[in-house]
C-alpha cells in the first residue's frame, strides 16, 4: 500500500454518545475525504471549502454502489477534518475500515493528541494534565468531571510542587503529613473515573431487590415473594447527588437450600469485601435492635447503613437514629438512602486537598512516603518529580 500522510482517531468515548466524532488530519486528508465522502449538494467542492464549514452528505466508503451512511463532515483547518457520524460502534468501525483501506493510519485519540499538538498546546501539558484529559473522557458525572478539571488546571501538580519545596527545605515531617493527606483522597480519586460500589445485603425476602429498583427508578432486579429469589449479583449504575454509583443486589444471606443458592451467597460475601458502602436491609417487622446491630460487621472497614424496609406494613415504630426506615413498595425513605450514600461518598473525599486519580499517582506517592519514612528525601524528591513529569 502506498504511504499516505493521513491519520484518523475517534475523539469521542466509545459507545457512550449518540454522535461520534472522528478526526482526520494530514496533507492527504482532503484527497482521501473527497474519495470517500459525497456531499448532498453536488455543487460543493470539498477541496475548496473554508475552515469551519459543515457539509452534509453520504459516506460511501469502499463500495460506491452501496448507499452508505448519511453524516456531516467539518473542515477544522488546512488539512484537518472531523467526521460526525452515528455513535454506534458499527458506524464508527465502518468509517475507520474505509479510511484504513486507503492507507490512513488509525490512532487512539491520545496518540493523535500528542502529535497533533492541538495548535501547540499539547507540548506544554505536564503528565498529570495529560492523564486528566484521558480520565475526563471516562467520567460519568459532571461532579467527577469538575474535580478532574481542577487537577487538569494544576491542583495536584501545584501540591506536589509545594511538597517538593518543603522537602528541599528539609521539612520532612510537614512533607509526610501533606503526602498522607493526598493519599487519603486516592481511593476517591480512582472512583472518579469508575464508580463507588454500593452493596445491598441482608436476609432473604426483606426487599433488597425492590429497593434497588426503587433507587434506580426502573425495574432492574427481579422481585418475588419467595425467599431466595436473587441468586446472583445483579448490578446497575446510576448517580446520587452527582456521584457515580454502582448498586449491587445480592442473594439473601441464610443457610442455603441448594447449591445454586449457596454459590449466590458465596458471591454476596465477595461483593461485601469489595464494597465501598454497605446497606444492610431488614424487614421492619423483624426489627430487633440487638439482632440488627449484631449484623453490622465490625471487621468490615466500609461505611455501613441499616435499612428497615416494609415500613408500610407496621404502625409507628421507634427506630434508632441511624436506621433508615423505608418502604420500597410505597417509595418511602428512598431519598434518605440516596442521601446516606451521597454522605458516605462526600466523607470519602476531601476537596480542600488535591486528588490523585491514577494508580500511577498513588504508587509514586506511596513510594515517596516510604522513602520519607527512611529519611531519604532525595529519593522522595525523585518520586515526586516523576509523578509530575514522568
Ligand atoms: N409491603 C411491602 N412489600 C415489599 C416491600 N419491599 C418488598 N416487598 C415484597 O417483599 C417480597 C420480597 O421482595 P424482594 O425485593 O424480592 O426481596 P429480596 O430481599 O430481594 O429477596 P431475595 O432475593 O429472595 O433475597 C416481594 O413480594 C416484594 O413485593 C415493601 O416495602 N413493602
Ligand atoms: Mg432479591
Amino acid at each position: 500500500m502506498t504511504h499516505v500522510n493521513c491519520q484518523a482517531s475517534v475523539l469521542t468515548a466509545r459507545g457512550r454518545g449518540a454522535i461520534a466524532v472522528i478526526s482526520i488530519t494530514g496533507t492527504d486528508s482532503d484527497q482521501i475525504l473527497t474519495t470517500l465522502f459525497l456531499p448532498a449538494n453536488s455543487n460543493i467542492r470539498l477541496m475548496s471549502i473554508e475552515t469551519g464549514r459543515i457539509v452534509f452528505g453520504r459516506w460511501h466508503g469502499t463500495d460506491p454502489n452501496q448507499a452508505g451512511e448519511e453524516l456531516v463532515v467539518c473542515r477544522r483547518g488546512p488539512h484537518r477534518w472531523e467526521v460526525h457520524c452515528h455513535g454506534g460502534s458499527a458506524a464508527v468501525d465502518a468509517i475507520l475500515n474505509a479510511l484504513a483501506t486507503h492507507g490512513v493510519s488509525i490512532q487512539t485519540w491520545t496518540e493523535s493528541y500528542s502529535w497533533a499538538g492541538l495548535e501547540g498546546d499539547a507540548a506544554n501539558v505536564n503528565l498529570i494534565q495529560f492523564e486528566a484529559i484521558e480520565a475526563l473522557s471516562c467520567v460519568d458525572t459532571e461532579r467527577s468531571a469538575a474535580i478532574l478539571l481542577r487537577q487538569y488546571a494544576g491542583e495536584l501538580a501545584a501540591e506536589v510542587d509545594s511538597i517538593r519545596k518543603l522537602l528541599v527545605g528539609g521539612m520532612l515531617n510537614e512533607s509526610t503529613v501533606r503526602i498522607e493527606g493526598l493519599l487519603r483522597n486516592s481511593r476517591a480519586g480512582i472512583r472518579l473515573t469508575g464508580r463507588w460500589k454500593v452493596v445491598l445485603a441482608g436476609p432473604p425476602n426483606v426487599g433488597k431487590s425492590s429497593l434497588i429498583n426503587a433507587l434506580l427508578g426502573f425495574d432492574r432486579a427481579i422481585v418475588f415473594d419467595q425467599p431466595g429469589t436473587t441468586r446472583d449479583v445483579v448490578k446497575a449504575t446510576t448517580a446520587f447527588d452527582g456521584w457515580p454509583v454502582e448498586l449491587a443486589d445480592t442473594a439473601g444471606l441464610r443457610e442455603a437450600s441448594d447449591a445454586i443458592e449457596a454459590a449466590g451467597i458465596q458471591r454476596t460475601q465477595s461483593q461485601l469485601a469489595a464494597a465501598d458502602i454497605i446497606l444492610w436491609v431488614h424487614d421492619i417487622r423483624d426489627w430487633n435492635a440487638n439482632a440488627a446491630n449484631s449484623l453490622l460487621r465490625p471487621e468490615l472497614h466500609q461505611p455501613q447503613w441499616m435499612v428497615a424496609n416494609k415500613s408500610d406494613l407496621v404502625a409507628e415504630i421507634e427506630l434508632p437514629e441511624n436506621v433508615i426506615a423505608t418502604s420500597a413498595a410505597k417509595s418511602i425513605g428512598i431519598d434518605r438512602i440516596m442521601a446516606a450514600i451521597a454522605e458516605s461518598i462526600s466523607n470519602d473525599i476531601n476537596l480542600s486537598v488535591a486528588v490523585p486519580f491514577t494508580h500511577r499517582h498513588i504508587s509514586l506517592l506511596s513510594k515517596a512516603l516510604e522513602s520519607l519514612r527512611q529519611s531519604d528525601s532525595t529519593a522522595a524528591i525523585a518520586d515526586l518529580d516523576q509523578l509530575v513529569h514522568g
